[in-house]
């Protein structure tokens, strides 16, 4: 088997035109992988950190080449000889080599560019795709069987609000869910189709029209339930059900908006208090064919989670983005409270794909829905979507259906579902 010949890092610029990193290893036998990390802007409190040079003018203090550094000069020339096969060793190695809770020393993007390059570079060597190795690591974990059945039902982001666009929207994003019913192939379809005729909608109502962060439309509002309209016109005037051919997503990403125990949103003449604004939330989702909601409060307030879930758990999905963070300790806690019952999972929020494994595992175990996840700062790495099939996630949201960063990766799974699934079925 192939042995690490050299690991090398340099910056690159995201979809949002910040830099980030881009990781290249070259096996002895020539072979040649590479991945690149994406970023947050709604970042959550308790992800671990990501290492930037804050202390420099250049790239208004985002640069990233200490991390780069790190790997170029500490990490890299000490994996030389190493097998790719010892996943877990190496990151295992990572994460005591930078020794703190929350990868502040190293940064969990330098650890996870290196940990990414492992795991390809395996792949590669092994000569099985992406996915299928993923899924081999992940059986070593969880140590249950997981054939590879399916693929993710996509959530496609039309709309983008919050900090993604400089609209007045407070709620983040707005997804169609086309049902799960069909092929991804259907699925992806339905949702370019749709995306169009939102245009078209928007257009008829004489909206101004840009495209935020995520590659959705953004435009002027008034409040966010006029979006939550909007979309549900579109599936209308497409001749699909709302609830039955297509389904509502929101990424509310309420920490954003939360100031002084309070939730401060348009739709409301005064700031709601947590009990006021859940009753507000669950109005929405009786009126809405909403399936998905991601984030509907803010991170810190576990109590009112716990309220809501309540309430709305039985019918959809309730998702924890930054309220979990992909940590375990914290994912402990929401199952320990009922909080959610669904889990976003972005692998440098945690920062190694060891640890990303785990955390699947561990909200599986406890019937957790998982929906893998893209960063608004993203890159043309596919990497995310072989990690979703690998670990036979429920949803991806890789955000809208246009953008090269984003459509790649929805490209990379009909590839999988054109190419290796159905040959193998
Ligand atoms: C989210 C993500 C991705 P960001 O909140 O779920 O859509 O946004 O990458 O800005 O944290
Ligand atoms: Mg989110």
């Amino acid at each position: 088997m192939a042995k690490i010949k050299r690991i090398y890092a340099f910056e690159i610029i995201d979809s949002r035109g910040r830099p980030t990193i881009e990781g290249k290893l070259i096996l002895d036998n020539g072979q040649k992988v590479e991945t690149s990390i994406p970023a947050g802007t709604s970042i959550g409190k308790f992800e671990a950190v990501e290492l930037r040079d804050a202390d420099s003018p250049r790239f208004d203090g985002m640069g990233v080449s200490k991390a780069v550094q790190f790997i170029n000069e500490l990490i890299g020339p000490k994996l030389v000889g190493a097998s790719p096969l010892k996943q877990f060793e190496i990151d295992g190695w990572l994460i005591k080599a930078d020794g703190t809770k929350n990868k502040s020393k190293l940064g969990a993007n330098t650890i996870l560019t290196v940990s990414q390059l492992i795991t390809k570079a395996a792949a590669v060597d092994l000569q099985v795709p992406l996915f299928r190795y993923i899924n081999t690591l992940y059986q070593a974990i969880t140590k249950t069987p997981l054939p590879i059945e399916k693929l993710p039902s996509p959530m496609f982001n039309v709309i983008n609000g919050g900090k993604h666009a400089n609209n007045n929207l407070e709620f983040q994003e707005f997804h169609f869910i086309p049902s799960s019913s069909t092929t991804f192939a259907k699925s992806y379809e339905k949702g370019v189709d749709l995306f169009h005729e939102l245009k078209r909608v928007l257009a008829e109502k004489n909206a101004f029209i840009a495209i935020g962060e995520e590659g959705g439309y953004t435009t002027n509002f008034t409040a966010n339930i006029d979006a939550l309209e909007v979309v549900n016109e579109t599936i209308i005037k497409k001749n699909l059900k709302p609830g039955l051919d297509v389904f509502l997503g929101l990424d509310i990403a309420a920490s954003e908006f939360y100031k002084n125990g309070h939730y401060v949103i348009r739709d409301k003449p005064h700031p709601l208090n947590s009990d006021d604004y859940i009753e507000y939330i669950v109005h929405l989702t009786k009126n809405y064919s909403i399936l998905i909601l991601e984030d509907p409060l803010s991170e810190d307030e576990w109590h009112s989670w716990s309220k809501l879930s309540q309430i709305v758990s039985k019918s959809m999905y309730l998702v924890g983005d930054d309220l979990i963070t992909t940590n375990k300790e914290r994912l402990m806690r929401a199952i320990k409270e009922d909080a959610c019952n669904s889990i976003i999972i972005k692998p440098n929020q945690v920062g190694s794909l060891t640890e990303t494994l785990e955390v699947v595992d561990l909200a599986r175990k406890n019937n957790f829905t998982c929906v893998v996840s893209h960063r608004s700062g993203d890159t043309p790495d596919t990497f995310l979507a072989d990690f979703a099939v690998g670990v036979q996630a429920d949803f991806v949201k890789f955000g809208a259906p246009s953008r090269g960063e984003r459509v790649v990766k929805y490209n990379r799974l009909l590839e999988i579902e054109r190419e290796e699934l159905t040959a193998s079925a």
